[in-house]
């Protein structure tokens, strides 16, 4: 296999526990191939030349990490500006918080040609790009302009909305015209692939060839619908360790009297948060049984905290949790436990599994990871139960959850109380179903199959 070059943002160092699932897997795919993998260091440089930043090249095993410094007024418009202010609001449908600036388009792309120029020295004929997310969409653009003629893959890990959405971006024609300088694009499900096909045919006048094939911009490329999984062994281990096995019996123990729920989120706006609260509260107003019983532990880990709708997001959900606790506690209940901080991954699999519930309510998400790593870390002989939002791309696999609608607070609060509610027999049985999805559409699968097609002996759709 000849050997693999992968580009994000930002790099994990694949030997390290707290790296997740997704860098292992792409650390082993790496690893196999003697790889690359190239990004921003991480390092912002105050007062730095605009598209300049200097590359640091180190060894982790078998794989390069090759990274950029990048500054301050750079970063200001690529990171905070372009792709956290414009592109994942849009592409998580919510128009109303995008910030279009003229400007920032510039710094955007000036920061996908620095990376294209420190890169280009680094590649060999025959290696195979893989490159990921929306903040390098222009960056097989680039790269063909300085003459790359490389195998070239993207990898969207958030939705694609509908044409008249994405097409109130500015720059969306550019946007799309720079991914068909690649030879496949991968999307998280296939509603995001019949977007990005009626994109090609009613906005850029291109054609759908058939067989994941389309046609545009004068140029042919491959897309299909490539569903990211976790490492289900990986998070197995996790579950079977000591730290995890110290907080569930924690858990259990503080909780012996309650029926625990758990929602595991970064702090962000398309998680369906504040609405999730609402639905909480309205299962305590609703059915009153479970009072003094049902407590939701809500972990919220930081998350750019420089973008303004953040911190609005943070006060609003603040002050949601904080009018539970006032009206519904006790001396003795705290109804929302919420706590803004991160928890230690090897944590979380007692936390998921010590819950009755897993309340996963995204008002959009590309995949949602978590959804699938409470599934594995249940008990199979008494399995908690999954509330996922259909707006999740995981509720395209994982069809045995509790599907609810998060803006629709009544329906959210009754699917609450059936999982709650729910008997042991359908709790296995949906379990059992759930658990064998995840762990056939693993992220080893997910790696080969888009890997395969991109060399060309797999199918351009992955499938559910
Ligand atoms: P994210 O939006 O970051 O990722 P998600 O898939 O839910 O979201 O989580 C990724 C990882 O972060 C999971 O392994 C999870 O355990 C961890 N995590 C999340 N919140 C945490 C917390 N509070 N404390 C500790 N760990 C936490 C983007 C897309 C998703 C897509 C992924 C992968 O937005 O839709 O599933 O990429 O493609």
């Amino acid at each position: 296999m000849n050997r693999l070059v992968v580009v994000s943002n930002r790099l994990a160092d694949p030997r390290k526990a707290s790296a997740g699932g997704l860098a292992v897997a792409l650390g082993e795919a790496l690893n196999s191939t003697g790889g690359l993998w190239f990004g921003w260091s991480g390092r912002i440089i105050e007062g730095g030349t605009a598209g300049e930043g200097d590359l640091h090249v180190q060894q982790a095993g078998r794989v390069t990490l090759a990274t950029v410094d990048i500054g301050r007024d750079d970063h200001d418009a690529y990171y905070s500006v372009y792709s956290n202010g414009v592109l994942w609001p849009v592409f998580h449908y919510r128009l109303d918080l995008a910030r279009f600036e003229s400007g920032a388009i510039a710094g955007y792309r000036r920061v996908n040609q620095l990376f294209a120029r420190r890169l280009q020295p680094l590649l060999k004929p025959g290696d195979a790009i893989w490159i990921h997310d929306y903040h390098l969409i222009p960056l097989a653009a680039e790269l063909r302009a300085m003459g790359c003629g490389n195998p070239i893959g993207f990898f969207l890990h958030i939705p694609l909305p509908p044409p008249p959405i994405f097409a109130t971006i500015p720059e969306h024609d550019w946007l799309m015209r720079s991914l068909f300088a690649c030879d496949l694009v991968g999307f998280q499900s296939r509603q995001d692939l019949a977007h990005f096909s009626a994109y090609v045919v009613t906005e850029a006048g291109g054609r759908a060839l058939g067989d994941g094939r389309f046609e545009a911009f004068g140029r042919t490329l491959r897309a299909g619908a490539f569903p990211i999984g976790i490492d289900v062994d990986e998070f197995a281990r996790l579950a079977a360790g000591r730290e995890a096995r110290e907080t569930f019996a924690t858990m259990r123990e503080q909780y012996a009297r309650r029926s625990l729920l758990v929602g595991v989120d970064r702090l962000d706006y398309s998680k369906g948060l504040p609405q999730r609260i609402k639905a909480f509260r309205e299962l305590l107003v609703n059915y009153p049984e479970n009072r003094d019983s049902a407590t939701l532990i809500q972990i919220v880990s930081p998350s750019r905290e420089s973008v303004d709708a953040y911190a609005d997001i943070l006060r609003e959900l603040e002050g949601l949790c904080g009018a539970v606790n006032g009206d519904f506690g006790s001396l003795d209940w705290m109804p929302v436990r919420y706590i803004h901080r991160t928890v230690a991954r090897k944590r979380l699999p007692g936390l998921y599994r010590a819950a009755r519930v897993g309340l996963i309510t995204p008002l959009r998400d590309g995949m949602n990871l978590v959804a699938k790593e409470y599934v594995v870390a249940q008990d199979s002989d008494d399995p908690g139960v999954l509330v996922l939002s259909r707006f999740a791309g995981a509720a395209e696999q994982l069809h045995e959850a509790l599907l609810v609608n998060p803006y629709d607070i009544r329906g959210s609060a009754e699917a609450i109380q059936q999982a709650l509610r729910m008997p042991l027999a359908e709790r296995r049985a949906r379990h059992a179903a759930l658990l064998a999805r995840i762990r056939e559409h693993d992220v080893h699968r997910w790696c080969g199959d888009f890997l395969g097609a991109l060399a060309g002996d797999g199918p351009a759709a992955g499938n559910a």
